[in-house]
């Protein structure tokens, strides 16, 4: 397992924070994932083998959020 931290732009509730936790999740792969609000980033937990940061990106992107790797 690998760990990435990814920023993130345009969380403004808990519902935002559930939303990105449910689309990363969704990604074969992955394993634990954590979403700050106040923090604004989410740590994600992937096998590198399967997963990668750009698909991360792209699903907090079609979520409608901005990702800043
Ligand atoms: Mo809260 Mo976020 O009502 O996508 S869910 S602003």
């Amino acid at each position: 397992m690998q760990t990435t931290i990814i920023n993130i732009k345009g969380m403004t509730c808990m519902g935002c924070v559930r939303s990105v936790k449910n689309v990363v999740e969704k990604i074969s792969g992955v394993g634990s994932v954590e979403v700050s609000l106040e923090n604004a980033q989410v740590t994600i937990q992937f096998d590198a083998a399967i997963a990668c940061v750009d698909q991360f990106r792209q699903a907090i992107e079609d979520a409608g959020f901005e990702a800043i790797i």
